[in-house]
């Protein structure tokens, strides 16, 4: 499966950016790469030693007193190899610590000038390395990849600037307006105190028992109900910057400016059963699929994209510009791509690079500035005071994953593990002892200037009333959703509240659904046996100071200005058209007899189209076709299963026909990716499987009047030699990811 085309950099001490192929690298000039070259190690050919440099002998046995007797405390080699090892973890991230990561580049299609003084978003030539990482929220470290949650993507571009971190989510709102609530939302959401259940879930009481007392949190629920939280890979899913930041351009002008990520793979999910079997069957699977997909030079690509709001235009929508659980909707101000960012290389070393990398959302460069969202305000504190526990100290910067590009000189000294080595006498500024130096720099030679933005204010705990909007978007997106996805929200929400023990909760849950839109509360209540209460004791909006007169705090309903928007929708996104398979992986159900032609003509269709083919059959080894073709079986029933495939194909051949109907794994399989929606093939007595497996009649009747048919929405057939039509129609299915409308009929 893997081609390797891109693995001889890995791990080389002397590896610069000149070594890496011209084709889909950086060319010759990633000051990243050579950067970290200056770090990396590789043992090939080398002895073992000490970290003194010492070169060990025997690294089997410990220095003893006699072959049975004690181990003398003067063994320093074994002293110093345990001490090491009992000092090798860090703590995780207290957020995101689940995360997987890989390099790359960006590009900007045109010079950005008239917007940002950015030197980044200036000259198309230009390609600024990239470090970018992507995780899930809840779950630890070592906790499934497929847990229904939001997705961080956060992006480190190394620029001749300085570094600038644009740390965002695959989704573009949050749970909570001021970042005072954070440390409760995590609290909730993460494993319960007393018994540490459960893991890389929401579904459980202390997280729907905040979010019932927190209607601000309903739009973010939404997302976080539907299939964006349970993504097919993470190189499919759009990514935002979440808040509104301002754009500044060399005369100083400022704008207001939203980010997204725009997936060139397109956007698609996965079912949630099949998320919960392949949490057991491959908790790794996006992690995989990443690391995957870049050793098979299968760079994974995304646009950025920029909505840009005039300042003059501030207060003119609906919704107020700061607040982070709004978005501005594309139809009322478009997203215009302004460059490419290709991730093309994997990390050589996960705890160097994945784990201490730091991201901070208060890492920006001039011509990007922050506004007062209060969510973001408190970011802008919080990432620093988490790099110094997790990381250990004030040094962490100097860490090659972290390290800019751009050179670095400050009178910032000491500390745990410093690195650098400063020469001189003088460690302050002004000083005449050393010229002055480091200078200050002036606007013209980049030095960072804050926008003067004029506030004249008086110091107040309140949230702004323009805040108190909390449903018009939940239902913007409610509505905006396909039939099939408003099915899939609903359903999600009787998991969730169904695994939630206090009567109570649900009732607040469905009170606040029903503020959303009443099908949907009506209908997560019918999964529940429970009715939607028409009113509740309490005010609605609980977290509200004691003291305050509720009615002045609690949700009210703006005037909308646009009721749908298909942008919001995965199923026939406007934005990602469903015209290609690249990538995909292909289950090709084969026991020995297969028909050695139509695998080869369906093989050669998939790989043309840019997917891969990889056989499962009951047994691993080589299989023989019945003209004596061999292939290689990738996965046996036991380790390959029909949720790790997008798609499936079962070739004819008498006897591997018959040795797949007897094969009750085989049946499974193909049972599975119907029910995931998934596009099923089948040609020659290769569909008899699919009658075995109850697909479609076993009296083949209908079906046998014409050789090729579409029998279910997504499962074609061609009981003859017809591959062409076939695989014609099967890539068709297959670019339509899956086939939702299967779930109406059952
Ligand atoms: Fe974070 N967040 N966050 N966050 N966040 C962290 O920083 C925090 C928020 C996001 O791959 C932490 O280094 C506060 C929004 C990503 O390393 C911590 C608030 C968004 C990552 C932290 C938020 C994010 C983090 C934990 C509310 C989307 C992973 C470890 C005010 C725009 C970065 C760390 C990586 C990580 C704080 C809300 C994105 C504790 C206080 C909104 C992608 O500093």
């Amino acid at each position: 499966m893997i081609k390797g085309k891109n693995q001889p950099k890995s791990g080389s001490a002397k590896t610069t950016a000149a070594d890496l192929p011209g084709s889909g690298g950086y060319g010759a000039n990633d000051a990243k790469l050579d950067d970290l070259a200056r770090n990396t190690e590789d043992s090939a050919g080398e002895y073992l030693t000490s970290n003194q440099g010492v070169r060990i002998n025997d690294n089997q046995n410990s220095l003893k007193a006699g072959d049975r007797g004690p181990t003398l405390l003067e063994d320093f080699i074994l002293r110093e190899k345990i001490t090491h090892f009992d000092h090798e973890r860090i703590p995780e991230r207290v957020v995101h610590a689940r995360g997987s990561a890989a390099h790359g580049y960006f590009q900007v299609y045109e010079p950005m000038a008239e917007y940002t003084r950015a030197d980044f978003l200036q000259d198309p030539a230009v390609k600024t390395p990239v470090f970018v990482r992507f995780s899930t929220v809840a779950g630890s470290r070592g906790s499934t990849d497929l847990a229904r949650d939001v997705r961080g993507f956060a992006v480190k571009f190394y620029t001749q600037q300085g570094n600038y971190d644009l740390v965002g989510n695959n989704m573009p709102v949050f749970f909570i307006q001021d970042a005072i609530k954070f440390p409760d939302l995590i609290h909730a959401v993460k494993p319960e105190p007393h018994n540490e259940i459960p893991q890389a879930a929401s579904a459980h009481d202390t997280f729907w028992d905040f979010i019932s007392l927190m209607p601000e949190s309903m739009h973010m629920i939404m997302w976080v109900m539907s299939d964006r939280a349970i993504p097919r890979s993470l190189r499919m899913m759009e990514g935002f910057g979440v808040h509104t930041f301002r754009f500044i351009n060399e005369q100083g002008k400022a704008r207001f400016v939203k980010f997204h990520w725009k997936p060139l793979l397109g956007l698609h999910s996965v079912a949630w059963d099949e998320a919960q079997k392949i949490s057991g069957k491959d908790p790794d699977f996006h992690r995989r699929d990443l690391w995957e997909a870049i050793e098979n030079a299968d760079y994974p690509e995304w646009e950025l994209g920029v909505q840009i709001v005039e300042d003059k235009d501030e207060h003119s929508f609906d919704f107020d510009l700061l607040d982070p659980t709004k978005i501005i909707p594309e139809e009322l101000v478009p997203v215009r791509r302004i460059g490419k960012m290709t991730l093309n290389r994997n990390p050589d070393n996960f705890f160097a690079e994945t784990e201490q990398v730091a991201f901070h959302a208060g890492n920006i460069v001039p011509g990007v500035d922050f506004t007062t969202d209060p969510l973001l305000q408190g970011r802008l504190f919080s990432y620093l005071a988490t790099q110094l526990i997790r990381l250990g100290g004030p040094n962490f910067h100097e860490i090659p994953i972290n390290r800019p590009v751009a050179p670095l000189h400050n009178n910032q000294r000491d500390g745990y593990m410093r690195q650098t080595v400063n020469r001189g006498q003088t460690s302050y500024e002004p000083n005449s002892l050393r010229g002055g130096c480091p200078f200050q720099a002036g606007t013209a030679m980049h030095g960072f200037e804050s926008y003067a933005e004029r506030i004249d204010a008086r110091k107040i705990r309140a949230r702004s009333p323009s805040f108190f909007d909390h449903f018009s978007q939940a239902t913007l997106f409610f509505k905006s959703q396909s039939a099939p996805e408003q099915n899939h929200i609903i359903n999600a929400l009787r998991f969730e509240l169904g695994k939630v023990e206090t009567p109570a909760i649900r009732e607040r849950m469905l009170f606040l659904l029903s503020e959303i839109d009443k099908t949907l509360a009506k209908r997560v209540a019918e999964g529940l046996g429970a009715t939607v209460p028409a009113k509740l004791d309490q005010p609605i909006n609980m977290s509200i100071p004691a003291d305050a007169d509720p009615r002045k705090v609690q949700p009210k309903r703006a005037k909308q200005e646009i009721e749908t928007s298909p942008t919001l929708r995965m199923v026939d996104n406007p934005n990602f058209p469903t015209d290609n398979i690249k990538t995909r992986k292909i289950a090709f159900l084969i026991a020995d007899g297969f028909d050695d032609d139509a695998v080869a003509y369906m093989r050669q269709a998939l790989l043309t189209a840019g997917a891969a083919a990889l056989t499962v059959a009951p047994r691993l080894g080589v299989l023989t076709g019945a003209k004596g073709e061999e292939a290689k079986a990738d996965f046996s029933f036991l380790t390959g299963s029909s949720v790790l495939f997008d798609a499936v194909y079962i070739p004819g051949g008498d006897a591997s026909a018959a040795a797949l109907k007897g094969e009750p794994e085989a049946i499974n399989f193909v049972g599975e990716a119907y029910k995931h929606c998934k596009t099923i093939a089948a040609s020659g007595a290769g569909v008899e499987l699919l009658k075995s497996a109850g697909l479609i009649p076993r009296t083949s009747g209908e079906v046998a009047k014409s050789d090729q048919q579409t029998v279910h929405p997504g499962v074609v057939i061609s009981q003859e030699a017809n591959f062409s039509q076939l695989a014609d129609d099967f890539i068709k299915g297959i670019a339509r990811h899956r086939h939702w409308e299967r779930e109406a009929v059952g």
